[in-house]
């Protein structure tokens, strides 16, 4: 692995820096990235961030959406990549082939991968999330880091631990957390967007998931096809933290949540308690992520042979 010392380096040498995240950014994909372009532009090296899907309701109220880049990234303009959050490069959606295509490429994550895919990489398992390890890399860099870029790189934080719930959660989150309170981040509409903002739509969601969840075993699951989206007037997006609402039921260890995302496309979302492993599961079908918190897509006929195939998976 390269040291942020090197990586900091390399930036420093840079004209004009493109940074990617990864497919559905979450709030650590949206935080690391906006944090880090945001600090570029104010050391005077040119950086855009390009993501080609548009944030949810909530995150627009977290990031500015209108310094975010939806269009073909031109990579004659650019000397350099960057990487956010992501380490494997389907991850990178549409902007994978830049990236793969280009020599001068840094990632920077948290996520476990074998192959490194950037000339420069920093992937730290035990960082919480890329949130931390920005931080880390803003702290090498002596850029100020003011109250707008500290507030992203908590909400990255926070949302990624699940506000210091989930077991990746560490002394060394805690202590990020502290500097970037200290540094003004504003952790009251931190919490107030992420944990105290729910639509009605959304209770609606969780009524739906606390009236129909199945339990087999010690694996509490929920199956959610095309009608039934229709039916509560949502998507996918609205079902994202179902596993992990699942896997807080006592004695259950693994949750996830099947959600047909178009017809015979599956989103599978999976959750464990500590120690127990659902990424092996996630691999089994072309996905990945983290022991504890994995997910995947896969085609099926109709959601009764997807959610089939998938408790095969955990019976195996
Ligand atoms: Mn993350």
């Amino acid at each position: 692995m390269d040291s942020l010392k090197e990586i900091s380096k390399q930036i420093k040498k840079s004209n004009s820096i493109a940074i990617f995240t990864h497919v559905s950014p979450d709030c650590d994909a949206l935080g690391s990235s906006c944090a880090l372009m945001t600090a570029l532009n104010k050391m005077n090296i040119k950086t855009n961030l390009f993501i080609k899907e548009p944030l949810t309701h909530d995150q627009t109220k977290l990031f500015s959406e209108n310094k975010i880049l939806n269009t073909e990234c031109d990579v004659s303009n650019y000397d350099l990549f960057i990487a956010t959050d992501v380490s494997a490069l389907n991850r990178l959606g549409e902007y994978s082939t830049i990236f793969n295509n280009s020599n001068n490429t840094i990632v920077l994550d948290h996520h476990y991968c074998d192959k490194k895919i950037g000339k420069f990489n920093y992937i730290d398992n035990n960082s919480s999330s890329a949130c931390e390890i920005v931080f880390s890399l803003l702290k090498e860099l002596k850029v100020d880091i003011d109250s707008e870029i500290a507030t992203m790189l908590f909400v990255g934080i926070s949302a990624d631990t699940s506000s210091f719930q989930n077991s990746n959660t560490n002394s060394k989150s805690y202590l990020n957390a502290y500097e970037l309170c200290k540094l003004k981040a504003d952790i009251v509409k931190a919490n107030q967007i992420l944990y105290e903002n729910k639509t009605e739509k959304e209770i609606k969601f969780e009524k739906y998931l606390l009236n129909n969840y199945k339990i087999i075993k010690n694996c509490a699951y929920i199956a959610i096809d095309k009608k039934i989206l229709k039916k509560l007037n949502g998507g996918k997006a609205d079902c994202s933290s179902f596993s992990r609402k699942l896997v807080s039921i006592e004695n259950i260890i693994y949750g996830f949540s099947l959600v047909e995302e178009e017809n015979g496309l599956f989103g599978l979302s999976l959750r464990a308690k500590d120690g127990y492993n659902v990424k092996i599961i996630a691999e089994k079908f072309g996905g990945g992520g983290h022991i504890c918190a994995s997910g995947a897509k896969f085609h099926a006929k109709n959601i009764k042979e997807a959610t089939q195939k998938v408790l095969e998976a955990f019976n195996k």
